[in-house]
């Protein structure tokens, strides 16, 4: 049955996870965007189909740890998919973890094989290689870093430096910082990272084209195994990445690129705040830009219905 806001009441989902981080794909029952271009497609879904969003990742349905997919009508035949993600709070532009959950999911429905496949995302062209059932190396979008050092005064926190960098999404990287990176102290990186993306804004740091930067990065040696560096991620909406975040890692890479840390085709290895790792690595383009590499794995956990109940006063989800 459809709903006056022409999206079925019952919405078929696979729900994934990468290295921890939770993806829940939307395979049947979701709204038609259009043919347009993905920019379009999204500004289509936000401002038509918002209460789709909330109905399947907020609460009772689901959590501000989700991060949802909608698939839509690939642009052409060139195409395994095109993707909408989006989360509790609204849209992302890409997702790496969201990627890697998707082309795991397409295999687990025997839509594809292994092998190499473009999807089409809102920020552009990614391409992404499934190496076995559970196991791929997405090529990302252009990664770079737009500026460096910038200083932030943190209300009742005090003066925080980083990194401007775009992955996909916009991320402030902090490497200098006193906090421990350790799932045992994520509640006080939460709180530190919510208020130097609060500073950010109030200070009128953006991304290049004036965007809000919504994911902040905190990184240090980190120790977990093998890993050359350990991240916490928090994600707009409020919720911090379990995985190490794919667009986090990309514009970590550009970062390292521009210092001179890490030279094409080098592996680095970030753990996220559970000591899971993606492998990354990059290529340098001729404008200066970074074409980002990252494998990691996806495990389904769930393949369900969800139901919108007419009566069911939450049945858009718990709205903020
Ligand atoms: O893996 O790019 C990522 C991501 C973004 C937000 C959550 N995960």
């Amino acid at each position: 049955m459809m709903t006056a806001q022409s999206f079925s009441t019952e919405i078929e989902v696979i729900d994934s996870h990468t290295e921890g981080e939770p993806t829940r794909i939307v395979v049947a029952g979701g709204p038609n965007l259009g043919s347009g271009d993905m920019l379009q497609r999204r500004e289509i879904f936000r401002t038509q189909f918002d209460e789709f969003r909330s109905a399947v990742i907020t609460e009772p349905r689901g959590s501000d740890v989700l991060v949802g997919g909608l698939l839509c009508e690939p642009p052409d035949s060139s195409y395994a998919a095109a993707i909408v993600f989006f989360n509790n709070t609204g849209y992302l532009g890409m997702c790496g973890h969201g990627t890697i959950g998707l082309m795991v999911t397409l295999h687990y429905l025997g839509r594809i094989g292994l092998g190499r496949y473009r999807v089409a995302t809102p920020v552009g062209v990614v391409t992404a290689t499934l190496h076995d059932p559970a196991r791929v190396t997405v090529e990302n979008v252009p990664a770079y870093r737009f500026r460096k050092q910038i200083i932030v005064e943190v209300d009742h926190y005090g003066t925080v430096v980083g990194d401007v960098a775009w992955g996909g999404n916009w991320f402030f990287l902090v490497k200098e910082t006193p906090e421990r990176i350790s799932l045992d102290n994520v509640e006080c990186l939460t709180r530190v990272t919510k208020m130097i993306e609060v500073a950010l804004a109030k200070s009128g740091i953006t991304g290049a084209s004036a965007e809000r930067i919504d994911h902040v990065e905190l990184y240090g040696s980190g120790a977990a195994a093998n890993a050359d560096s350990q991240n916490f991620v928090l994600c707009p909406g409020g919720e911090y990445d379990r995985s190490p975040c794919g667009t986090g890692t990309s514009a970590k890479l550009a970062c390292l690129a521009d210092d001179g840390l890490l030279q094409p085709g080098q592996t680095w290895r970030q753990a996220g705040i559970l000591g899971s790792c993606f492998e990354a690595h990059y290529e340098r383009r001729a404008d200066g830009a970074i074409i980002p590499f990252i494998t990691g794995r996806a495990f389904i956990s769930a393949h369900s219905r969800l139901l919108l109940q007419a009566d069911d006063p939450f049945r858009f989800g718990i709205r903020g």
